[in-house]
């Protein structure tokens, strides 16, 4: 029976929204069986860590006179403590990374009205990981989480060397940043692991980090290739009209020569998140890095001239936005993703969803979480899942204006595409759990 109220929609759409399973196309977090060397757990969790997230960083020091090298020396909880009281006790938490924070505690189950901050770390002693991960997953309602897996990290490589398997709910990204921002330092690391490359990508170098690619996309079987570009990318780079092939950048050839043809072999896209300025204020680390306008011509320009391969893409910078969706519409081979970082806000959360939803439909992946900590997947996904209901009611609404009919049925189908199935269908995967 098709919807007839615009009451009884509402609470369907809702409804439906919190009950379809997410897969989480992007995260910072690890299986939780993944470990450093020294037996250390990868995965983030728990109150210190929520509370040291980077977003938090960047906002306590707008209040407090401490340098960042004393700050980051202090031991984890001293820092956590200088945070509550900042953004939680002296002011008001209500910017969307203090938002979160309340929002993941009170799903936990934390007296928020005590603010008592030594009662909320000893609700978690003695709480495993693997609990944990059962907990917050389960919370947040989402059936998949997909990692970030960068072979250039000591803490990370040794667990994929020693044939490590992961926890299913769990998904490999092959993140591969250094090749295309970073060749100079990266380039050496390489040789050291017995592959030969050299500074200008001459030689055997272009098949050698070939091999690079396909040796760790075996080890890891991940879903897709990744990196952050800074907002001056472009591609091709550095081509001079009279002898192309002359001064093309090494990250130009790393791209085409490299990254895509591995891609095309190994049949996964390639996410490209555009915009990321590294280190505006590196004295606060993960919390200096700041955004920069990018020209998309080069995204349309791999798009058509790549058509053998798929591109995930998500752009930092809010005047970029609807210029991607644009591109979106030109190519079936892109899909636009998520809200990145600074566009991770309600009030460009729903700006940018509407005007996807407005100009492709629901063939586009709305949200990714970026959570860094366990425990964030459940702010990120309820304040997002609220906005992603609340712009497809609208526009439900809109349509049954119209006098056109909606079953239910079609409703659930185009919020299953939207979080969990437009992302495998690009990957041309099916999820295994
Ligand atoms: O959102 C973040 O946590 C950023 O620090 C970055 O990690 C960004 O998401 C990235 O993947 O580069
Ligand atoms: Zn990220």
């Amino acid at each position: 029976m098709a919807i007839s109220t615009l009451d009884e929609l509402a609470r369907f759409v809702r409804a439906s929204v919190d009950r379809q399973p997410i897969t989480d196309m992007h995260t910072h977090l690890y299986s939780p069986n993944m470990r450093d060397e020294r037996g250390q757990g990868l995965l983030l969790w728990g109150v210190d860590a929520l509370l040291t997230y980077h977003y938090l960083v960047a906002e306590v020091m707008r209040w407090s006179d401490v340098a960042p090298e004393t700050f980051f020396g202090w031991p984890v909880e001293q820092q956590s403590a200088l945070i509550w009281q900042k953004l939680f006790v002296e002011h008001s938490p209500v910017s969307e990374a203090e938002r979160g924070v309340l929002t993941s505690f009170k799903a936990l189950g934390l007296n928020l009205a005590s603010r008592d901050l030594p009662a909320y770390r000893a609700a978690f002693a003695g709480v495993s990981p693997e609990a944990q991960v059962q907990r917050a997953l389960q919370l947040a309602n989402i059936a998949h989480v997909v990692m970030t897996n960068d072979p250039f990290d000591d803490a990370e490589r040794p667990f994929w060397l020693n044939g490590g398997t992961i926890q299913p709910e769990f998904h490999a990204a092959l993140r591969i940043d250094p090749l295309l921002r970073g060749w100079a330092e990266a380039w050496p690391r390489l040789q050291g692991w017995g592959y030969q490359v050299d500074a200008d990508l001459g030689g055997n170098s272009v098949a050698e980090v070939q091999r690079f690619l396909r040796e760790w996309a075996a080890r890891t079987n991940p879903l897709y290739l990744a990196v952050s570009l800074p907002p001056d990318f472009t591609w091709p780079d550095g081509v001079d009209a009279s002898d192309p092939r002359a001064s093309i950048t090494v990250a130009s050839r790393m791209l085409a020569e490299c990254i895509l043809p591995v891609c095309r072999a190994v049949d996964i896209p390639f996410a490209m998140m555009i915009g990321s300025e590294r280190a505006v204020n590196p004295g606060l680390r993960l919390a200096g890095d700041a955004l920069g306008r990018s020209q998309l011509a080069f995204v349309a320009r791999l798009a058509r001239e790549f058509p053998g391969n798929r591109f995930f893409v998500t752009v930092l910078s809010r005047e970029n936005q609807h210029e991607l969706i644009v591109l979106g519409r030109k190519f079936r081979n892109l899909m636009v993703f998520g809200c990145w970082w600074f566009m991770n806000n309600p009030v460009i959360i729903e700006d940018m969803t509407r005007m996807r939803m407005e100009m492709l439909g629901t063939s586009f992946i709305p949200q990714h979480s970026d959570a860094r900590v366990l425990e964030q997947v459940i702010y990120k996904w309820t304040h997002s899942r609220g906005i992603i209901a609340k712009v497809l009611i609208d526009k439900y609404a809109d349509v049954m204006a119209t006098g056109w009919q909606l079953e239910p049925t079609e409703i659930e189908r185009d919020i299953a595409d939207l979080l969990h199935d437009n992302f495998w269908r690009f990957c041309k995967r099916t999820p295994g759990v």
